[in-house]
């Protein structure tokens, strides 16, 4: 993951400071590409531990077309609580009850979570993030985008039309209000030797929090994409708009960065599912991951 350590110095060493809209403040630099061959291991970052379960369960719930919390909280992943909860306070009147990130509103974030996962009215009224990647790659104004790629890609493997995009210009206020509009926008399939790669464009990437979990997720994306289409492991290349490091993300990036990259793990996909659909998450197993120790950050909501 010698590529990702370079992105987060490249950042640090020529990042522009900018404000943002969540107020904290980053350091960011404009267009990047990095590139990971999947059959040279898989690309979890090594020099800190990263939660492998979360990212399993979450690329689950967008190939479900599932857009609502209460199934990552049921299973114990709490990624995306942050935006439904906001949200939940500006439309009951709270926020100011409960200021952004304070002690109180952590407080009330867990009590928050436990009535999602207690109370399914509650569940379905507040913890729906509106029409984010599940709506879009699943019933884009009535397109089910993974089943129509996935059928394109058995039946013309030299198209160049192999995309599937999270980018709805038509959705992007309902979903601004409810959570936000999607990250990683669009992705393109490539067939070539017999092998499947893939290439994301994210509009924004937090680099310290998002990009280790973003890049996992879309390598296990395209070799899942790769077993049902018959296809061997080509390369996941991750293009970048702005890149940046929050401001409360520095010394954590510094750290990480005294660390020296280790080799890589690997990822063994259950051989028996045939549909994209199919997999769960005991059909996922990663071998030799031996990472430095986890590094707390805040997310930036
Ligand atoms: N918003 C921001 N500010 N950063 C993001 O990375 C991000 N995402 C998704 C949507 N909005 C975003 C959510 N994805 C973590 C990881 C991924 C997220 C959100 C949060 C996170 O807090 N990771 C911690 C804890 C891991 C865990 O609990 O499992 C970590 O240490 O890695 C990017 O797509």
């Amino acid at each position: 993951m010698k590529q990702y350590h370079d992105l987060m110095r490249l950042i640090l060493e020529k990042g522009t400071k900018k404000t943002d809209r969540t107020g904290t403040g980053t350091i960011s630099i404009f267009g990047h590409q990095m590139r990971f061959d999947l059959s040279e291991g898989f690309p979890l970052v090594t020099t800190k531990k990263v939660h492998l379960r979360s990212i399993i369960y979450e690329l689950l719930w967008f190939l479900q077309g599932d857009t609502n919390i209460e199934y990552l909280v049921k299973n114990g992943v709490g990624i995306w609580n942050e935006w439904p909860f906001q949200s939940y306070l500006k439309q009951t009147g709270q926020e100011e009850t409960y200021p952004k990130y304070s002690d109180e509103w952590k407080e009330k974030l867990k009590e928050f979570i436990e009535t999602i996962k207690t109370d399914a009215a509650f569940a379905k009224k507040y913890g729906e993030l509106g029409p984010v990647y599940g709506k879009q790659w699943r019933d884009f104004e009535g397109v089910d985008q993974i089943t129509d790629v996935i059928n394109d890609i058995k039946s013309k493997p030299d198209s160049r039309r192999l995309m599937v995009s999270a980018w709805n210009p038509k959705e992007i206020p309902v979903m601004a209000k409810s959570g936000l509009p999607p990250c990683h926008t669009i992705f393109q399939f490539y067939v070539a030797d017999g092998k499947l790669s893939c290439q994301l464009y994210q509009r924004s990437a937090d680099v310290f929090l998002g990009v280790p979990f973003n890049i996992a997720s879309y390598a296990l994306l395209t070799m899942m994409v790769a077993q049902v289409c018959g296809l061997g492991y080509g390369d996941f290349v991750h293009t970048l708009g702005d890149a940046h490091l929050y401001s409360n993300h520095l010394e954590q990036a510094e750290l990480q960065l005294s660390r020296e990259p280790l080799p890589l793990p690997t990822m063994e996909l259950n051989k028996d599912v045939k549909s994209i659909f199919d997999f769960r998450y005991e059909d996922f197993k990663l071998l030799n991951y031996e990472p430095y120790p986890g590094i707390k950050a805040p997310v930036a909501v």
